[in-house]
């Protein structure tokens, strides 16, 4: 029997779509993971789904004016899709409302902690907000963290230090829908009891010694200072109700359902299959090994919460294996921020750059012991110098060379040389190698490794010189090509991990239908005599253009809607000037005129087509008409803003945004997830000076 693995990466909140830090961090990892043990002839299937709960979902529908169910059903496609055109390979990708099996799956957790009395009810004291009538949970609050002191704490985690917190903790906490100051108010919240699993978190974590430093220390030092009960529990009205009648109108906290969504993927996938049982054989056979693939700010949930509420449950379920978790990608030297815009996308990325550049270069310069930075420049760079010199160059150069010279036929071996046979021994060294490497979650290592078959490849073919041979002993010419197409082949196995694009489209033009095994490419044999397929260029190289270009638009997008750079206190003080520079960061009143602000009457607002973010308008500033398009669209209704008297940079240098043409820039001010526009505090005529 094969070895059986169930591979997760962490499901993303269906409340956007996906950037590349998220895709560095819980996703390349466990696809490459994943079709390394199909190639190693594992019995594995690779789950996911959209995580459709929780305040996430509830902010971002209330700021798009949308039901959160709408907004799901719209990420949850748009998130599958992109995973698509990433050619990765999930056995399913679910989601969290899929009501049928997630609801009463969910409530069963609940229901089985609570009998046993892992779950308890108890009055809490939490904040309320009396100007939006509601609790604020999670994500609805920011304030300090009592641990570290960041501000920009949420209410439910600080992003800094990764405490889980309870809202009502947080120095000066601030309503995040209106900026109103929260009052306490009672409402009764059910807590799991962590503590009374601690001996047994304890236990099995120290049996773990097979688990990355970082995840296993940081648990350990969890326990260490004591685990405290948390609420399960909340006043929101979107999610898996609480399965008790004293406990209407609550719901199940998002991080209790969402990683039992793991198991209602799998469930699904068993039912798609027509085997509706097979599930059980990789969550309840203890012989299955169950990876869960993280980023490093979901360490607490996946490896306390999660197998704690798996050891309250009377079936046996596995507990996790293993918990690979990547620490963060930053972006272009500053930390991603999607409420900055500070972030690439992955549509926008594969609209410029094909799907193995971007996989590779996540890959190459994967956060796996240390935070990273994405750097388009550094990706050319890589890309065209690695990746498509090295790997493209000759799976394209020894093609080329067996189409026009040697009868466009897969080459036939005569007697191997030393040389074929010393690089046919170094492929299969460097396939353990790498085999290694992927074992062991160090995906950067492997693809290195990956990248010197290559790099012998090369050496081996300019060495040997067919091209020298052709005229004189054609069989000698043929050989080389013959060894240079078995590499081929097992470089097709070797880089489907990473550039799975380029890895089908070697075995297109070798006529090979199926990759070979991990093992086979070992001793990698070849269809000879087979007509080759058409020789395509393997991997286009990233021109300087590409680069510019997607540099300007995040520059552009980072930058849209907002009176000034405005920056939460964490980036504040990153950037805060020294006092060298301070003088700089004075200005004149002349530099204020500068700018040219003017009151300016909003007479037509719509949305863009295709730009959810976008809006443009038609403003007066005093006897002109102008048009403006702002990045307003998840914060204003059109209708909100036609009619009022707002302000804008009439010198603004003309552009053309999502090829509309803006003449100006509409000010605004932005706090975290929260925009305003400028407007007027009474009435002046459009055109007024702003001073
Ligand atoms: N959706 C958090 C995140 O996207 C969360 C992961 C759930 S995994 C069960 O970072
Ligand atoms: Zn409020």
């Amino acid at each position: 029997m094969p070895e059986r693995y169930l591979v997760t990466s962490a499901l993303p909140y269906a409340n956007g779509p996906l950037h590349v830090g998220q895709l560095a961090g819980a996703y390349m990892p466990a696809d490459s993971y994943a079709r390394y043990l199909r190639l190693a002839r594992k019995d594995v299937i690779y789950i996911c789904g959209s995580d459709e709960h929780g305040v996430p979902i509830t902010v971002r529908a209330e700021a798009e004016g949308v039901t959160p169910q709408k907004l799901v059903d719209r990420y949850h496609a748009e998130l599958a899709k992109t995973f698509d055109d990433l050619a990765f390979t999930f056995d399913n990708y679910g989601r969290t409302t899929l009501r049928e099996i997630h609801y009463p799956l969910s409530q069963r957790f609940f229901t089985n902690l609570f009998k046993d009395g892992y779950v308890t009810p108890r009055e809490t004291e939490q904040l309320y907000c009396e100007n939006c009538n509601r609790f604020l949970p999670d994500r609805y609050v920011e304030g300090t963290c009592p641990h570290c002191g960041a501000a920009g704490a949420r209410g439910d985690q600080c992003e800094n230090c990764g405490r889980w917190l309870a809202a009502a903790e947080l120095g000066d906490p601030r309503c995040k829908v209106c900026e109103g100051r929260p009052v306490v108010r009672k409402t009764t919240h059910w807590y799991l009891e962590l503590p009374k699993f601690a001996d047994r978190l304890r236990e099995w974590l120290a049996g773990n010694t097979h688990w990355r430093d970082n995840v296993r220390n940081f648990c350990l030092s969890w326990l260490d200072e004591g685990l405290a009960d948390r609420a399960i529990t909340r006043d929101i009205d979107w999610g898996v109700p609480v399965p008790l009648d004293e406990a209407r109108g609550k719901v199940l906290y998002v991080w209790f359902d969402a990683p039992i969504g793991y198991i209602t993927s799998t469930i699904e996938w068993a039912r798609k299959l027509g085997e509706p049982e097979r599930w059980k054989d990789y969550w309840l056979d203890a012989d299955t090994k169950i990876i869960h693939f993280i980023g490093k700010d979901n360490i607490v949930f996946h490896a306390i919460v999660w197998p704690a509420m798996l050891m309250g449950q009377p079936e046996g379920f596995n507990l996790p294996f293993q918990i690979p978790a990547n620490e963060f990608l930053n972006l272009e030297g500053q930390k991603i921020s999607t409420s900055r815009n500070w972030a690439v996308w992955v549509d926008d990325a594969l609209a410029d750059f094909q799907v193995d550049a971007l996989r590779y270069y996540l890959t190459a310069n994967a956060p796996e012991t240390r935070d990273a930075d994405f750097s388009f420049a550094e990706m050319a760079t890589r890309v065209n110098s690695e990746l498509a010199d090295i790997f493209g160059n000759l799976v394209n150069r020894a093609l080329t060379f067996a189409k026009n010279y040697l009868g466009n036929e897969v080459p036939r071996a005569g007697a191997l040389k030393p040389p074929d046979e010393r690089l046919l021994d170094f492929t299969a060294r460097q396939l353990d190698v790498e085999a290694n490497y992927i074992e062991n979650f160090e995906m950067r290592a492997a693809l290195a490794a990956a990248l010197d078959i290559a790099r012998a490849g090369n050496k081996y073919y300019n060495d040997q010189e067919p091209w020298a041979w052709r005229e004189r002993d054609r069989a000698r010419a043929e050989t080389i090509l013959n060894v240079a197409c078995r590499l081929a082949a097992a470089l097709s196995t070797a880089f489907d991990p990473f550039t799975p694009v380029a890895a089908a489209e070697i075995r297109r033009m070798l006529a090979l239908e199926q990759p070979l095994s991990w093992e086979e490419a070992k001793t990698p044999a070849v269809r000879e005599g087979a007509p080759l397929g058409d020789v395509k260029i393997l991997i286009e190289k990233i021109d300087e253009g590409k680069v510019a270009a997607q540099l300007a638009a995040l520059k552009e997008s980072a930058g849209e809607g907002k009176a000034a750079a405005v920056e939460t206190a964490e980036e504040k003080e990153k950037t805060a000037p020294t006092e060298e520079d301070m003088s700089e960061e004075y200005v004149t009143m002349d530099d204020v005129k500068k700018l040219g602000m003017v009151v300016a009457e909003v007479k037509t607002c719509e949305r863009v087509e295709g730009a959810d973010k976008l809006l443009k308008m038609t403003v007066d500033i005093g006897g002109e008409d102008r048009p403006i398009v702002a990045g307003i669209a998840p914060w204003y209704e059109p209708e909100e803003l036609v009619g009022k008297k707002i302000v804008v940079v009439k010198n603004m240098v003309p552009a053309k945004i999502r090829g509309v043409q803006s003449r100006g820039m509409l000010l605004a001010a932005q706090h975290h997830d929260v925009v305003k526009v400028l407007a007027l505090d009474g009435d002046l005529p459009a055109g007024a000076e702003v001073l």
